[in-house]
């Protein structure tokens, strides 16, 4: 029915051709003499000039957002903004919208946000959600890009599970037939599953987080971009994760560079190498601005930015965290080992302080957590230990820990949330802004 429509961006190359066009009535102005109709779709906006000699098409009552489509023909104008504007011979109305509409899309004066994601259908039209969206576009596919580009592979974790993997809090349960199921909390058991045989996995996969708080950075169900890859340390995947996030930002620069100049955004290109501060380094930062923070401590989002300006970087890695901030896979720091013992003695001037941390990682990016990894618990008695150590019952995990007995490879990897990183590079102040249909603990609709 619409194979033989044009769209607006093609309208300049059929200049004085008779085509049709599709999409909506952005606005209408209608003076005595001449009707100005601005019709929208997804390449841009036209505007169609209707005179009153045609008088059915001069006062058919339209109103903003209803569907229409027009065939005529595009006239060259020196008026228009465009460079063209259209002359119809006819106009059809395939939909109407109810008026008015229940959130300015114009954004002449912005709805609130919750008005805005009640009617998120509409709210998508709207320029800024618009490029929003393709700005998250662009990340989404630069990940797949630069993972498919480089070797690794893309794997389907499922979304219900058996068993914690981020640890026992915050999980949804749900009855699943005479057992009791969990929403999978990360891909995290499974991407290691997946790497100790095929060695460089990676996934964009929506997970659920029954965190009962409601705060501008979190959701309940987010989506995660994750890797994983066998015979890597944490420095190995750190280096992958600095690689496809410089990729990520130049791809969104490039494809997307109207759209973030829309939002008022001029992103720079992090160098390589990304800086490692050490959490102690980061602890002792921050206790110099008079901060009350101590060892075994998280970051508070403030502290988090606040490290962002001492630290002067832009985006940056926080590593050897302390053991009790990470989950049981977490590999720790083995100062038997030769490697671990040098590198603790060259960073820390003392081996002890490898019982206390673990080989993990965050990645800060504009003052916000964006991704964490770590490097695993290849070894099944270590594994077990850990996971008894955090509270949990290694019986509940053998389905998980059986796969070490059999030829498993060190490994490491990470998880950058999809949202975030959107959040971020947009410069939006709540997350649910970047999420298409978000999940909080007040909102399940639409
Ligand atoms: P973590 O729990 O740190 O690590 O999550 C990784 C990244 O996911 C995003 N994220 C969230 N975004 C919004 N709302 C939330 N509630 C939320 N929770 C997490 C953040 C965060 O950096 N399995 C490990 C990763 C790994 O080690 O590979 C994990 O899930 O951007």
């Amino acid at each position: 029915m619409f194979d033989s429509r044009k769209y607006v961006e093609e309208v300049k190359e059929h200049v004085d051709e008779t085509i049709t066009l599709a999409g909506w009535v952005a606005r209408t102005r209608d003076l005595k003499k001449i009707r100005f109709i601005v019709l929208r779709d997804r390449t841009g906006e036209i505007q169609i000039v209707v005179k009153p000699d045609n008088k059915e098409m001069f006062e058919l009552p339209l109103g903003r957002e209803d569907v229409i489509t027009v065939t005529g023909k595009a006239v060259t104008s020196d008026v228009a903004k465009a460079g063209v504007e259209f002359i119809p011979d006819t106009l059809d109305v395939i939909n109407k919208s109810i008026q008015p509409l229940p959130v300015d899309i114009l954004e002449n004066k912005k709805s609130d946000l919750d008005t805005r994601l009640n009617f998120r259908f509409l709210d998508f039209r709207s320029p800024s959600s618009n490029a929003i969206f393709r700005v998250q576009n662009a990340l989404s596919t630069a990940f797949r890009e630069y993972l498919s580009g480089n070797d690794f592979m893309e794997f389907q974790p499922p979304g219900i599970i058996g068993s914690a993997s981020e640890g026992g809090a915050d999980l949804f349960t749900l009855p699943y037939f005479e057992k009791q199921a969990f929403l999978a909390q990360s891909p995290q058991l499974y991407k290691q599953m997946c790497a100790i045989s095929f060695e460089k996995v990676y996934t964009i996969t929506p997970i659920w987080r029954a965190e009962k708080y409601n705060t501008p950075v979190h959701l309940n169900e987010i989506r995660q971009m994750d890797i994983e890859q066998a015979f890597a340390d944490d420095e190995n995947v750190m280096d992958v994760l600095q690689n496809t996030l410089i990729h990520m930002l130049e791809q969104a620069k490039e494809k997307t560079g109207e759209q973030l100049e829309f939002l008022g955004r001029d992103l720079e290109i992090p160098e390589k190498p990304l800086r490692r501060v050490t959490y102690i380094e980061a602890i002792e930062m921050l206790q110099g601005e008079g901060e009350t923070i101590m060892w075994g401590d998280d970051f508070t989002k403030t502290q988090e930015k606040l490290l962002t300006k001492l630290v002067g970087k832009e985006a940056f890695f926080l590593k050897d965290w302390p053991g009790e901030q990470k989950t049981f896979y977490a590999m720790p720091y083995d100062k038997e080992n030769e490697v671990d013992a040098k590198y603790l003695e060259e960073t820390y001037g003392n081996v002890e302080i490898g019982d206390k941390i673990v080989r993990a990682f965050d990645c800060l990016y504009a003052g916000i957590e964006i991704s964490s990894g770590t490097m695993r618990i290849h070894k099944v008695d270590l594994l077990k230990e850990r996971i008894k150590y955090k509270g949990l019952n290694p019986d509940n995990f053998d389905y998980y820990t059986k796969a070490f007995l059999y030829g498993a490879p060190p490994h490491a990897g990470w998880s950058i949330g999809l949202e975030r990183i959107t959040m971020t590079v947009c410069g939006l102040d709540n997350i649910r802004e970047a999420c298409m249909f978000p999940r909080d603990r007040d909102r399940l609709v639409p």
